[in-house]
């Protein structure tokens, strides 16, 4: 690809406080990285050490990418809930705090959970799945807001054995048919409504909704805003119920290393969403070990992820992450600006958090409200801030680390995905120094290649050097995806094939010559907004459902606050005529088939779409005009009809 872009970036240098006491000093990572690599078997059996095992595993890795086959720890057993709660209740600590929360009004009832209490409610949650008729393997969805229960429920499933599937709860009825029908599960556990910045999410309408067109045995409703919702006789069960009389013991199903854990549904380039299956014994190292060195995690601390249970963040850094650390997460129900903008800071202030991680998209909304907000809190409890998500622009980068973190703390870039399970690229508080905008070095056991086009490596660990290109990993780590769910050609097709041998993560990056990555982002059809990683073509299929559109193209073009947003070129059918009422019902079909947050930010109706002669849509001349770049929209001589272009630009929106 293309030789790297001229660049100014600058040296943070890590705080001096970060190396006090750090469990991985800059000596350390060097020999531990090379030690991941050189003896990848003995690295990650020591690591694996920490967690509790019924059938110690006597192999790491056994795993292959062509043809594809992946299996960590193969020979060991464990339980993950048990890891995340027993041992620590075994261990005299379940006086600790396991969970914080604070519920969207600042005003109502904080709650703390012990890992004694978690112990206890785990287990009521557990045997309520088992005397609602769930069994091992069975596969349960769980669509809650972000409180306790949700953590309980997910918790649950892995203790019996069960493969959870949480649904976020922005998403809508259809998508959660699609979802409860693709993994055939039986079983859905929601609450009556969700509350986000005081307003209600009807949860239980909404699976009552996505239930007249997929079915199930049964729903398990926990009751949490109160709020009035239809029960459906024989099908719907209350959980304060349900779960009366059931016994307080249940033990933690021994399970081997590579049976399933959960699901999770993500967005791809082609397609309905893809449900990445993770398994048990890799993730559970995985997660362990990249918490535990990721945010230098010291005993007593509150960790705070904003991420909600719905997306891979909210799975390995609000609960399985932090809780086998035996560490204390919050859990937050509502939102960065309800009542207030200042609702982060006054939380962080009020709970004395210590690990902050969210994603770029809050910090530059917070950015743009100023310093006064934050300025009002005293956030001296903080030792280190996070990002994930996506990109953090430099500006975005230094406000945070100045003005949230008063130039004194280390600040985390952490790059990774739904199918990697954990962080990949990071720097580490306690090791390195920062560069605002790189999210920095590989984590252990994780070998990054820059390549081009053809697959030629022009930039790794062993060569070293600098270089551009699209990034693959060309080895497999312990957290790594395994299959997608029902589909496994699916998964060799869509991250093994463009590269054989190697997997490919469908961003592009660069490296620069200190060895520090920049994700530049995605390079296929998946654009991010706010974080959320959307199909193009999902948005588009939501479109051309509506029996007035010919066709539609959705591209992302860049947006101050969101990262990415949503542009949808529409064109109609003979005879119908685009308007302001069109354009309303069209979003109102994105949000009905996927949920609030695809909502195009941009319709732009046009005669027709820019063609090769061939028929396809050239989507970089239509990402060009989105971005509002008409002087550079490169070559277009293999357009069938190169006036469309003009009729384009000219009816581009005015922005
Ligand atoms: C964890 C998560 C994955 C995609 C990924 C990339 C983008 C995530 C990033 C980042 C730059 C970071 N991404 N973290 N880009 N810097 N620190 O977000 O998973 O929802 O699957 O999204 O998000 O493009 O490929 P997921």
């Amino acid at each position: 690809m293309t030789e790297p872009a001229a660049h100014h970036d600058e040296w943070v240098r890590r705080p001096a406080a970060a190396e006090q006491g750090t469990n991985c000093t800059a000596a350390q990572y060097a020999e531990m990285y090379a030690r991941s690599m050189a003896d990848s078997d003995g690295f990650w059996l020591e690591q694996a050490q920490r967690l509790d095992w019924s059938r110690q595993p006597t192999k790491a890795g056994d795993w292959r990418f062509d043809p594809v086959s992946i299996e960590w720890f193969v020979d060991g057993a464990l339980n993950i809930c048990h890891n995340a709660v027993d041992r620590h209740v075994a261990a005299g600590n379940g006086d600790r705090i396991a969970l914080i929360f604070e519920p969207d009004d600042p005003a109502g009832e904080v709650r703390r959970i012990t890992y004694a209490d978690l112990q206890a409610e785990v287990i009521r949650m557990a045997n309520t799945l088992k005397k609602m008729g769930v069994a091992k393997g069975d596969r349960v969805t769980i669509y809650m807001p972000m409180v306790p229960e949700g953590a309980f429920a997910m918790l649950a499933c892995a203790r019996i054995g069960a493969v959870h599937s949480v649904i976020f709860g922005g998403f809508s009825p259809e998508a959660i048919a699609g979802r409860v029908e693709d993994c055939a599960s039986d079983w859905i556990v929601c609450a009556d409504e969700g509350l986000r910045g005081g307003k209600t999410i009807p949860l239980k309408d909404n699976v009552d909704a996505a239930l007249a067109k997929a079915s199930v045995k049964a729903v398990l409703v926990v009751r949490h805003t109160g709020g009035d919702v239809a029960m459906t006789e024989g099908r719907d069960h209350w959980y304060h119920d349900l779960s009366q009389g059931v016994p307080g013991e249940c033990p933690c199903e021994p399970m081997n290393a590579e049976d399933p854990l959960f699901i999770l549904y993500t967005s791809g380039s082609t397609g309905k969403p893809k449900g990445v299956l993770h398994t048990t014994g890799g993730y559970a190292v995985w997660v362990e070990t990249t918490f535990r060195y990721t945010f230098d995690y010291r005993p007593g601390e509150v960790f705070w992820c904003t991420a909600d249970i719905g997306w891979v963040t909210g799975h390995s850094y609000v609960v399985y992450g932090p809780l086998q650390n035996g560490a204390t997460a919050l859990m937050f129900e509502g939102v960065p600006n309800h009542p207030d903008h200042d609702r982060f800071w006054a939380t962080v202030a009020k709970h004395k958090v210590n690990i902050f991680y969210t994603a770029p998209t809050a910090i530059r909304a917070l950015m743009r409200e100023g310093a006064e907000p934050v300025n009002r809190h005293d956030l001296s409890s903080l030792r280190l801030l996070g990002s994930v998500g996506e990109p953090i622009n430099p500006e975005a980068w230094r406000w945070y680390s100045e003005t949230v973190g008063k130039g004194a703390l280390p600040v985390v870039d952490t790059w990774w995905q739904t199918e990697t399970g954990g962080v990949m690229i990071t720097t580490l508080p306690g090791a390195h120094d920062m560069k605002p905008g790189s999210a920095g070095r590989p984590f252990f056991g994780i070998s990054p290649q820059l390549v081009d086009g053809d697959g030629t490596v022009i930039a790794d660990e062993r060569t070293g050097g600098a270089a551009s290109g699209n990034l693959v990993i060309d080895r497999s780590w312990p957290g790594q995806s395994r299959t997608v769910y029902g589909d496994h050609d699916r998964f060799v097709q869509t991250y093994f094939s463009t590269y054989p041998g190697k997997y490919f993560t469908g961003d592009g990056c660069r490296r620069d010559a200190d060895g520090y990555y920049w994700i530049t982002g995605r390079v296929d059809d998946v654009i991010n907004v706010s974080g959320h990683r959307m199909g193009t073509a999902e948005v588009e299929s939501a479109l051309v459902l509506h029996d007035k559109v010919a066709e539609a193209a959705v591209v992302g073009f860049p947006h101050d606050i969101k990262g990415q947003g949503i542009y949808c070129y529409v064109t109609l059918n003979a005879g119908e005529e685009p308007g302001e009422e069109l354009a309303a019902e069209l979003r109102n079909q994105v949000r009905r088939e996927i949920g609030p947050i695809a909502s195009p930010d941009h319709l732009h109706f046009t005669p027709a779409l820019p063609k090769t002669r061939s028929g396809k849509i050239m989507r970089r001349i239509l990402r060009k005009i989105a971005e509002n770049e008409t002087g550079a929209l490169g070559d277009t001589s293999t357009l069938a009809e190169p006036g469309v272009v003009d009729t384009l630009i000219e009816g581009r929106l005015n922005r």
